[in-house]
Formats: C-alpha cells, sequence, structure tokens
C-alpha cells in the first residue's frame, strides 16, 4: 500500500504560499503520489535557484564547467550516447479517434496510452527531486502567450527551460486561478536506496513522447533531450498548440521570425518555415552582405501568429532562448549566434578543448590539436571521428542575441509580411518563387520535401516530405491542418495577408556543388521578397509561380556565373511533372481530409507545366 507524501514536508517552499491555483496543487500532489519523489522543489526561476542547480549537476558530472576566463557562467552537458535527438518513432498522438491524428502521426488508444503511462511513472522518481517549473510560452501576460507548468526529474531540463522560457514565479502570478497546460517529464530512472546515479540518466529503451490533445496534456518518459524532454517546445509550442490554432482560429507554426530594415529604414517582418537542421538559426540572425540593409532576429524557431485588430497576421517568439545545433556554426557562419553564446550558456554533446572552451566541427577552421570528444574520449583531427556529435546543440538566452530585434518582446506581436517555405533539395526547387496566391502558397507550404537530418534519430540526407516543415510536429490530422490554412486565408482581408514563397538555398549543380553561397547572401534573396511586398514589378511568371525578372535578384558584388544563376531558376517541366506525380501520390494518405483547394492547385500547377 503506497502511503501519500506529506507535501509539506517535502517541498522547499510551501506549496500553499507557492501558488493559489487548486487545479495545480491538485495535479502536483497526484504526481508526488504516483512517482514517489524523494523531495519536491517548486521552482522560483531566480538566479541563485539557476546556480545552485547547476552546481548539483557539477558534482553530479552531469556538467563540467567552462573556462570562466572564455566563456563565462558556461557548462559543457555530455549525454547519454543513445539519448541524443528527438525520436519520433516514440512520439505519440493519442486523440480519442485514431483518425483525428491523421497519417503523419503514432496514435496509440488514450485509455491503453493512459495505463502505459500510469505502470511507467509509478515510483518513477524515486530517489529523485521532483521539479515544478511555470512557465510562459511568449511574452508574460501577452494576449498571444500561454502557460505551461513541467513536472521534471530531470535537473538539466529545469536549467534549460530556464532559458529557453520565461519560467518561475512572475508566471504564477499570471497564472492565478487560471488554466495551464500539464506536461509531465520524467528520465525514467528510479533510483533504488544507496544506487549510485548516472551522470545522465534516461531509460533508452522505453521512451514515450505523448500528447493527448483533447485534454492538452504531455507526459513525456525515458529522454531526457531537446524537444523530447524541454517540453515547452516542440510538445506544447507546436503539437499542443497547433490543436489549440485549430480550434481558436491561429497559427502556431515551425518558422523563425526575422526583421528585415532596407537602406530607407523601412522594416518588415518575414516568417519562415525550414525542417530541423535547415539553417533556421543562420537565417534569423543572418548578416546581410547587401549595403545599407540590417536583419534582426524576434525568433528562430517557433511563431505563434494570431490577427490583430488592424487584420495583420502578428507574430510572437513563444520562445525566450536558442536551442541551436551547433556544428557547422562559426564567426563566418553565423557571427551574431557565436556572439549570443559567448557566455550564460549551455552546450550538449561538443567537444571540450583543452584551454576548458567548446569545440565542434567547423567551428574554426584549424581544429584544436587535442580535444575530449562528446562521448569523453580523447581526440584529434587524425582520429577521423566527429568531436561533436552531429546534433549536439548550443543552449543560450534569445536577449544575448546582438540583432536581436526591437519589438522580440511585443504583446502584440509584429506584423508579417511574408511567410516563406523551404527545404533541403538538391534538385528542381528553384531559389526563390513566390506564390500565385494564397491557396498555390499553401499548396507550396503542402508539397515541401526535404532530406532528413540529424535533429531526429534515424537516416540522414533522406528525401521525404515534410508538409509546412511540421511533419513530426502538427498534433492533428495534416489535411485538416492543410485546411485550416486554407480556411485563413478565406477569412481575411486577402490584401493584409502575408505574401508566400518557397526558397532553397540547397541546389547542387550536377558535379554535386552547391549553386548558391548561401548565409549573408541570402539577404539578396530577402531583399527581393522585401520588393515584391512592397508592391515592385520585379517578377516574371513561371509554371511554379513568381520568379525574380532578369537582373532582379540583386548580386553586385557576387561571384557568380550566368550559367549558375540560369541553373538556379531553371524549370525542368519533365523533372517537374514526376514532381507533381510524387505530390500527387503523397496527398493521396490525406484521402478526403485533403482540401479540394489544393487538389486543384496540384492540377493547375500540372496544366501550366503541359501548356
Ligand atoms: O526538437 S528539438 O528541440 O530537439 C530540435 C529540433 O528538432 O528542432
Ligand atoms: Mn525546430
Amino acid at each position: 500500500m503506497v502511503t501519500r507524501m506529506n507535501i509539506a514536508a517535502s517541498t522547499n517552499i510551501p506549496l500553499e504560499q507557492w501558488t493559489d491555483n487548486e487545479r495545480l496543487r491538485a495535479w502536483i500532489q497526484a504526481m508526488v503520489d504516483k512517482c514517489r519523489p524523494d523531495a519536491i522543489h517548486l521552482c522560483d526561476g531566480s538566479e541563485e535557484e539557476y546556480d545552485s542547480l547547476c552546481e548539483l549537476m557539477v558534482k553530479k558530472g552531469t556538467l563540467t564547467r567552462l573556462n570562466d576566463s572564455k566563456r563565462p557562467n558556461s557548462y559543457l552537458c555530455r549525454s547519454n550516447p543513445a539519448d541524443v535527438a528527438r525520436v519520433e518513432d516514440r512520439t505519440f498522438i493519442c486523440s480519442q479517434n485514431k483518425e483525428d491524428a491523421g497519417p503523419t502521426n503514432n496514435w496509440c488508444d488514450p485509455q491503453e496510452m493512459r495505463q502505459k503511462l500510469s505502470d511507467l511513472f509509478e515510483g518513477c522518481m524515486q530517489g529523485r527531486t521532483m521539479y515544478v517549473v511555470p512557465f510562459s510560452m511568449g511574452p508574460l501576460g501577452s494576449p498571444i502567450a500561454h502557460i505551461g507548468i513541467e513536472i521534471t526529474d530531470s535537473p538539466y531540463v529545469v536549467a534549460s527551460m530556464r532559458i529557453m522560457t520565461r519560467m518561475g514565479a512572475d508566471v504564477l502570478k499570471v497564472l492565478g486561478k487560471g488554466d495551464f497546460v500539464p506536461a509531465m517529464h520524467s528520465v525514467g530512472a528510479p533510483l533504488a536506496v544507496g544506487e549510485k546515479d548516472s551522470p545522465w540518466p534516461c531509460n533508452a529503451e522505453n521512451k514515450y513522447i505523448v500528447h493527448f490533445p483533447e485534454s492538452r496534456e504531455i507526459w513525456s518518459y525515458g529522454s531526457g533531450y531537446g524537444g523530447n524532454s524541454l517540453l515547452g517546445k516542440k510538445c506544447f509550442a507546436l503539437r499542443i498548440a497547433s490543436v489549440m490554432a485549430r480550434d481558436e482560429g491561429w497559427l502556431a507554426e515551425h518558422m523563425l521570425i526575422l526583421g528585415i530594415t532596407n537602406p530607407q529604414g523601412v522594416r518588415k517582418y518575414i516568417a519562415a518555415a525550414f525542417p530541423s537542421a535547415c539553417g533556421k538559426t543562420n537565417l534569423a540572425m543572418l548578416q546581410p552582405t547587401l549595403p545599407g540593409w540590417k536583419v534582426e532576429c524576434v525568433g528562430d524557431d517557433i511563431a505563434w501568429m494570431k490577427f490583430g485588430k488592424d487584420g495583420r497576421l502578428r507574430a510572437i517568439n513563444p520562445e525566450y532562448g536558442f536551442f541551436g545545433v551547433a556544428p557547422g556554426t562559426s564567426y563566418s557562419s553565423n557571427p551574431n549566434a557565436m556572439r549570443s553564446i559567448e557566455r550564460n550558456s549551455m552546450f550538449t554533446n561538443v567537444a571540450l578543448t583543452d584551454d576548458g572552451d567548446v569545440w565542434w566541427e567547423e567551428m574554426s577552421e584549424e581544429p584544436p590539436k587535442h580535444a575530449v570528444d562528446w562521448k569523453g574520449k580523447d581526440w584529434t583531427a587524425e582520429s577521423g571521428e566527429k568531436a561533436a556529435h552531429p546534433n549536439a546543440r548550443f543552449t543560450a538566452p534569445a536577449s544575448q542575441c546582438p540583432v536581436i530585434d526591437p519589438s522580440w518582446e511585443d504583446p502584440e506581436g509584429v506584423p508579417i509580411s511574408a511567410i516563406i517555405f523551404g527545404g533541403r533539395r538538391a534538385t528542381n526547387v528553384p531559389l526563390v518563387c513566390e506564390a500565385l496566391s494564397w491557396n498555390h502558397g499553401v499548396f507550396m507550404g503542402a508539397s515541401v520535401s526535404s532530406q532528413t537530418t540529424a535533429a531526429a534519430a534515424g537516416a540522414v540526407g533522406k528525401l521525404r516530405h515534410d508538409p509546412f516543415a511540421m511533419l513530426p510536429f502538427c498534433g492533428y490530422h495534416m489535411g485538416d491542418y492543410f485546411g485550416h490554412w486554407v480556411n485563413v486565408g478565406q477569412q481575411h482581408d486577402a490584401s493584409k495577408l502575408p505574401r508566400i514563397y518557397n526558397v532553397n538555398w540547397f541546389k547542387k549543380d550536377d558535379k554535386g556543388a552547391f549553386l548558391w553561397p548561401g548565409f549573408g547572401e541570402n539577404s539578396r534573396v530577402l531583399k527581393w521578397i522585401f520588393e515584391r511586398t512592397n508592391g515592385a514589378q520585379n517578377a516574371v511568371e513561371s509554371p511554379l509561380g513568381y520568379l525574380p525578372a532578369p537582373g532582379e535578384l540583386d548580386t553586385t558584388g557576387l561571384d557568380i556565373s550566368p550559367e549558375q544563376l540560369k541553373q538556379l531558376f531553371n524549370v525542368d517541366r519533365e523533372a517537374w511533372l514526376n514532381e507533381t506525380q510524387g505530390t500527387r501520390q503523397y496527398f493521396e494518405i490525406f484521402g478526403d481530409r485533403l482540401p479540394k483547394a489544393l487538389r486543384d492547385e496540384l492540377e493547375a500547377l500540372e496544366a501550366r507545366l503541359r501548356g
């Protein structure tokens, strides 16, 4: 017989003093009874709390403090090698009806899953401390923001949540007696009395990332890594929020948000969807190579967008930090990211240099002579091994970004002028193309394919459909999600809707070399988009949509041959008819939930290609 734990005797502050939210208190008590932690820590979000958690993790061997003269107040963390990325095959949408999860999600009967979770969570925190983490996705009190409470037995998760979200006592003040999304997390590794803990406890063989969309609940078990365990991010801000957005008429999207200012000082905002590890962070804080242009960052991963009183689509970044891919990031590829992580940052699965700093592939031209790799082993460049895991990450406060946008915390959000879709495509997809209409843009988003990356467990480099870059993140039937996008277009003033674009930085020539330099040079594409949204007549129509008219993509000072440019915009009709064949087949899986508007767009595209 399990005895009820006396919370009053086990918390750092009395629960009644911490919150007067009855539902929250009852949930905490229920989870304490189920998980049976040794202690309960109700988080206040203070710096002292963060520091003492980090100190605790240093003692446990989870964290290594970096050299303070190199990287002040920063830590390295090495995860268990069996816990390094999101696990899509262990991620479940447990809607009441299987059909509502749709063909792109793993579904499990909610009753069955509840039983499974109930068994898994039983006593799962024995020997550990349970942390209760109040967090706000979005600026505190913003009409677009929402509150969640994560319960976790991982101090790494608590420390990361403090960087990635607005977290702590202030959130509880805003919450009052109101509603929150409960997000339950355990690493799934209870400790027997006297058992020694491992630096990165997890339950590698038994991971469950579970969402109940109707009751808006998240349950995550077995993994401590990234989107599996920082439940405000993909689980709440995308999977659960996409369901809320569908029900309430807004959009929760896997999109960066950037502000772009032209030499005359006019600023516009753009949102852009790319799959994980396809350069969202680089684009969000890009340093334009075009003189006089400026890009500023609102967010690098997620956008919540609602229509404002002025009829314009307004976006907030629900997050408070960056959880960016480290390998490939350098002072030349993304100087603003590098400056964002100079202090107060956490690094997971990167290499440790002999002078107590971090390193990863391509961070510097010359690799260090010696380092300790992400698995904790001696490393030299000659070994042929990667020093950092390909999905190694930095976690840093967004406020440290030197080009953080002045309006990034505006509770009303920033007005969006353009939406971009993109993926990693070696062939076919041109550098940039504007949709002919809103529905054509929705079709573009729905038909995105991209090569897979190390952000998720599984094969890398495999081409797969990833509609709206939401394949792993849509909390309901993807066909209904397309329908929601079509409806949004129908329900709002077309002249105020953002224009929609498709881009591809990754097209290759027949020798396998990239045709476009990317990074800061992408400002040339953003400039063209900026001018389009300003009414410029600088495009020509192609079967795929509007392309830059000859000479209208600013290539001043860029070393690119006319042949390369031709290839970047070449529309190979034969190859494209193959492509539409693939899209047609893919759309089949959505059955009658595929909106007619998208079928019409597919047919219109085929007609234009044949025409
Ligand atoms: O989901 S994570 O936050 O681990 C990273 C990503 O896939 O974007
Ligand atoms: Mn992402």
